[in-house]
């Protein structure tokens, strides 16, 4: 690597040095390990829900025939069973087998080697009959235990079956790990070089402010001082608490920073300014961030490389969001999944992770997409690259993206409100 230029991950990879490749490699398996297997968990219990569903509703469907063939009991060995019971049993184990491998092939092990669709669902149907008898003699044999103190045949059966389900997703999911879908090691991202004296007068970064007073100084100190040449437009709904005011001292000092104070515009909200903003902006690049540190500065530099690189548009992905309440995840986590599924239907441009406000793009590209679609943004919203790429052809689009660590705020407060999810639903399907 050329002397003269430096990496952000530098310091990563500095303290890398002190552990043997075997612990990094691992390491990294193990990070996404434990993503996985919460997710083949939750199909998992999919799973057994659509197993349900297939079995009654085929046990409805053919006792409407009505046949004395279908009904007779047939007895093999200790099993009775009629033709119906067979037909529902194995439609349901069909069912649940199809859509568990289905949402682990695009969903659990998304990232995992591909191989055609035939050998692999093969390989995973053979891990599910071996988990299947697994969990027979499981239950059989914790029941017969469990009998021992609960004398009541049906109260032994369901914690029974409980510890063999756990115990049988853990088998099918080791299995499935390591032999059907091969799962390899991660391999770290493409460090993103930044030269030293790279200069930034082709950017121009976005920052969308209402009521900010307590950290736009600060973050117009940073960017300005940090990225050289570096334009700030900060795009203002009517701030009353000085937040204006010191934007204007500040391009007083620095013309390359500007206010679009948007206080008399019919209509404020956070789309709408980033919109307006990336409309005036007259450098090639641009980058939007939030005004309160959450989207972090020393990024931008990395989201500049990225665009250099030639995508049109690069998403800030929030790798981990510590200290977030459970429910702010859930309610994330809910929006994530639905704004992919809505670019999905869209057929458009997408990313990892679709909720996030820090992002870069190419101007022109951007303006192009804004213009086509006049009434296609939801203007108080607050989810503009979510809107932008939606409206961003998949073919034609290129997306890159840059990992950050997305932290609490830590001064001012959040403006964030549940007209914010309904503005953001509405966006989704229109
Ligand atoms: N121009 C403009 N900016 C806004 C508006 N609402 C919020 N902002 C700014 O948009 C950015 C994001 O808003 P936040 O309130 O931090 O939203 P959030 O990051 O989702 O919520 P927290 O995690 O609670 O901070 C901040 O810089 C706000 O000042 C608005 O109506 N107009
Ligand atoms: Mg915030």
């Amino acid at each position: 690597m050329n002397k003269e230029n430096v990496t952000l991950e530098e310091n990563e990879q500095e303290k890398e040095k002190g552990t043997s490749g075997l612990q990094k490699r691992f390491g990294r398996l193990r990070e996404g390990f434990r993503k996985r297997l919460l997710k083949f968990s939750i199909v998992s219990l999919i799973g057994l829900g659509v197993n349900l569903a297939a079995l009654n509703l085929t046990e409805f469907i053919m006792y409407r025939f009505d046949s004395s063939v279908l009904e007779y009991n047939h007895q093999i060995w200790i099993f009775s069973f009629t033709i119906i019971d067979l037909v529902a049993i194995a439609m349901g184990i069909g069912a649940a087998t199809i859509s568990n491998y289905l949402l682990n092939r695009y969903w659990t092990f998304g990232k995992a080697k591909t191989e055609r669709v035939t050998t692999q669902f093969l390989k995973y149907a053979i891990v599910g009959g071996s988990g299947a008898i697994l969990k027979y003699l499981l239950t059989t044999a914790f029941k017969t235990a469990f009998l021992l103190v609960i004398h009541s045949d049906r109260w032994a059966t369901v914690p029974a079956s409980a510890v063999a389900f756990v115990i049988t997703v853990f088998w099918n999911y080791i299995w499935n790990e390591v032999w059907t879908f091969e799962v390899a090691e991660e391999l770290p991202e493409q460090p993103i070089i930044i030269p030293r004296d790279i200069d930034f007068s082709d950017v121009t970064v976005i920052t969308p402010t209402f009521n900010e007073g307590e950290n736009i100084g600060p973050l117009l100190e940073v960017l300005t001082e940090k990225y050289q040449g570096i334009k700030i437009i900060v795009a203002d709904d009517g701030s009353v608490d000085g937040t204006r005011e010191q934007v204007r001292e500040f391009h007083e000092k620095n013309p390359g920073v500007q206010l679009l104070d948007r206080e008399d515009e019919p209509i404020h909200g956070l789309t709408i300014s980033v919109l307006d903003a990336i409309k005036m902006a007259d450098t090639k690049y641009y980058v939007v961030m939030d005004c309160d540190f959450q989207h972090p500065p020393e990024k931008v530099g990395e989201i500049v490389a990225r665009l250099q690189e030639g995508y049109h548009y690069v998403a800030g992905e929030r790798d981990e969001i510590p200290d977030w309440p459970f429910t702010r995840r859930l309610i994330s986590w809910g929006a994530s999944v639905i704004g992919k599924f809505s670019h999905w239907i869209h057929r458009s441009a997408s990313c990892g992770d679709v909720m996030s406000g820090f992002f870069g793009g190419e101007t022109d590209y951007s303006r192009k997409i804004i213009k086509a679609n006049p009434e296609g943004f939801r203007a108080k919203g607050y989810k503009v690259m979510f809107e932008l790429m939606k409206h961003s052809s998949k073919k034609e689009t290129k997306v890159g993206r840059v990992g950050f660590v997305f932290s609490p705020r830590t001064r001012g407060e959040s403006k964030i409100s549940s007209k914010h999810v309904i503005e953001f639903l509405k966006s989704a399907f229109p």
